[in-house]
This record gives C-alpha cells, sequence and structure tokens, in this order.
C-alpha cells in the first residue's frame, strides 16, 4: 500500500490506501472536510465517505457513489480524483464551484468486493454475500424500487443476482438510511454514480421506458456534459436513459434515487474502457487522469447546467 503522502493517480490504489487518504484529509483539514462512515459492510469494513463544505450556509449538496462494482477500478480511482480537485484545484472556477456546493463522495460503497478484486479474483463484480454455494448480490440490481422486475437475476451464482429480496444487502441498507436521513438536511439534489466501461453519461429509468418527469432537461444536461468530454479529450460519450442507452436494468441506485426518493439530477457515469482488451475493465493506469479529468470536467457542467434549471 501507499502512505496518504504518496497517494496519487498514476495507480490503482487498494481499500486501505483510499481509506487512510480519506481519513489524512479529514485530519489535515478538519475545517472542511468531515469522515463519514455509513457503517459496516458484509464482511465488516467500514463504507467510509468524505463529506467536503467550504463553509457557506444553503448550498444545495451534490452525492457521489462509486465502486459499487468492484472491478470497476477506475470508478473509485476516480471518485478520489473528484475529492482531490474540489479540495485542491487552483483553477477558480473549480474553486468557485467547490464552494457553492457541499459534497458526499464515497469511493468504494461495495468494499468486500473491491478488497477481493485484490486478493481473489481480479473480474469480481458484486458483494461478497454467500448463498450456499455461490457468493455476491449485484448492489445494482438491489434497489428498493421496481426491484428484480428486468435485466436482473435470480440465481445467486450469476453476475446480476439481484439478491433474495429488495433491499437485502448490508451495503445497499447502508446508503439507503444514509440518503433517507439526509437527503432534506443535506439538500441533495445531484446524485451521481461511477461505473466502468462504456463510455455513456446516463439517467433513469432503467426498469423502463417511463420518461422521469424531467427527462428534457437531463437528456439536454447529459448531451452538454457529453458534449464537454468531447471538447476535452476528443473521446465520444453517449448520453440517454439507461433503459435506451445501455440495456433494461432495475434495482439499480440511480432509479431509486430518483423515483423515491425524488432527487431531480441523477447520473450514471459509464468511464472508459480500453480500446481493445479481452478484459474491458482492466484500464490501464495511465488512462486515470485522462478518464477522471474528462468526468470532472463533465460533472461542472452537470452542476452548472442543473443550477440553472
Ligand atoms: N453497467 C451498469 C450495470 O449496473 C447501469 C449499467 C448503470 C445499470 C446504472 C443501471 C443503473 O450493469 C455496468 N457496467 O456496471
Ligand atoms: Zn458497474
Amino acid at each position: 500500500g501507499t502512505t496518504p503522502e504518496q497517494f496519487d493517480w498514476k495507480r490503482y490504489h487498494p481499500l486501505e490506501s483510499i481509506y487512510d487518504w480519506l481519513d489524512s484529509l479529514a485530519k489535515k483539514r478538519p475545517e472542511v472536510v468531515s469522515l463519514l462512515d455509513l457503517g459496516s459492510s458484509t464482511q465488516g469494513l467500514p463504507i467510509k465517505g468524505v463529506r467536503i463544505a467550504f463553509g457557506k450556509e444553503n448550498l444545495t449538496s451534490v452525492f457521489v457513489e462509486s465502486g459499487i462494482h468492484a472491478r470497476e477500478w477506475i470508478a473509485p480511482a476516480t471518485a478520489t480524483y473528484f475529492i482531490d480537485q474540489l479540495l485542491n484545484s487552483e483553477d477558480p472556477v473549480v474553486q468557485e464551484m467547490a464552494r457553492s456546493h457541499n459534497w458526499l463522495i464515497f469511493p468504494s460503497v461495495n468494499p468486500d468486493g473491491y478488497r477481493y478484486t485484490f486478493q481473489g479474483d481480479r473480474m469480481w463484480r458484486k458483494n461478497r454475500a454467500l448463498f450456499g454455494i455461490c457468493r455476491g448480490v449485484d448492489l445494482n440490481r438491489n434497489f428498493p424500487f421496481h426491484w428484480n422486475v428486468t435485466g436482473a437475476s435470480g440465481d445467486p451464482c450469476r453476475y446480476d443476482y439481484s439478491g433474495p429480496s429488495a433491499g437485502s444487502e448490508v451495503e445497499t441498507q447502508r446508503i439507503v438510511q444514509f440518503l433517507e436521513h439526509n437527503v432534506q438536511s443535506e439538500r441533495i439534489r445531484t446524485f451521481i454514480s461511477l461505473h466502468s466501461y462504456s463510455q455513456m453519461i446516463m439517467f433513469p429509468y432503467g426498469h423502463s421506458a417511463e420518461r422521469v418527469e424531467n427527462y428534457q432537461d437531463l437528456k439536454e444536461i447529459g448531451q452538454l456534459a457529453a458534449q464537454r468530454i468531447k471538447d476535452v479529450s476528443g473521446r465520444i460519450y453517449k448520453s440517454g436513459s439507461i433503459y435506451e442507452t445501455i440495456y433494461p436494468s432495475s434495482g439499480g441506485s440511480k432509479d431509486w434515487a430518483h423515483g423515491h426518493l425524488k432527487i431531480p439530477i441523477t447520473y450514471s457515469y459509464e468511464l472508459r474502457g480500453p480500446a481493445d482488451s479481452e478484459d474491458l475493465f482492466i484500464l490501464s493506469a495511465s488512462e486515470i487522469e485522462p478518464t477522471a479529468g474528462e468526468a470532472f470536467a463533465a460533472l461542472q457542467t452537470i452542476v452548472q447546467e442543473a443550477g440553472k434549471r
């Protein structure tokens, strides 16, 4: 592992290094950064994040959930990059954005799975809950909103197992409880989840073709965010609803955040995968900075545009 001083975006870091880095930020800048812990995972690991608040009152908050799928290593790397930019960027536009919102950022909401990709199977996706001879619930199929209606499996041996019941998993419950308790008090208006790979910026729903009430806004903001990425790096990201852009899938965190919690601005990123490789989840570490950089540029667009509507 690395010490917090050595933490960087030139390699992928194991869970302990990410958590040590979060701890150190809260210690170094206690007036701005507070450490959050959603509680323990199935296997007893903490689900840590940070709250970044520069002190102004009555701001709205942006919530970032990352690493729900263990093998998508670029997601926690990107979430930590967001944290670093918000705290340390010298760009006045970024500083202004950082100070005009509060930020709740959780780099690895599936810590058991993430740890297992470093110690056991690099291609593990789900959590590590045990079901007879197989393990793991796909936490992005487990949220209690139109649960298990499409694009999810009832078989614990499959990669998209939705779980024994809606919201059955400890990790899902931790996220649900935190958001239910804090959505009003923190004025959470924006919810972002980070995945890989496919180069997409998607909004709800995944469970059906039904259009959300602010479909037009989400579509336009998504297109502007994709255009921003094209301007920054030349990469082409597609934008649209989950259902129409990637595939039908139910029980995702974002369907719940929008449909149940009524958080208006909700996006999932599918970040970069390698151009050609057998394993599209294995993105070279040299691509962390460009991938996270373009994602952060798109986040600026989302936050700015959301503020206008
Ligand atoms: N893709 C996502 C998945 O869970 C997705 C797509 C995102 C579905 C958000 C629903 C909500 O399958 C990957 N690559 O994980
Ligand atoms: Zn994913």
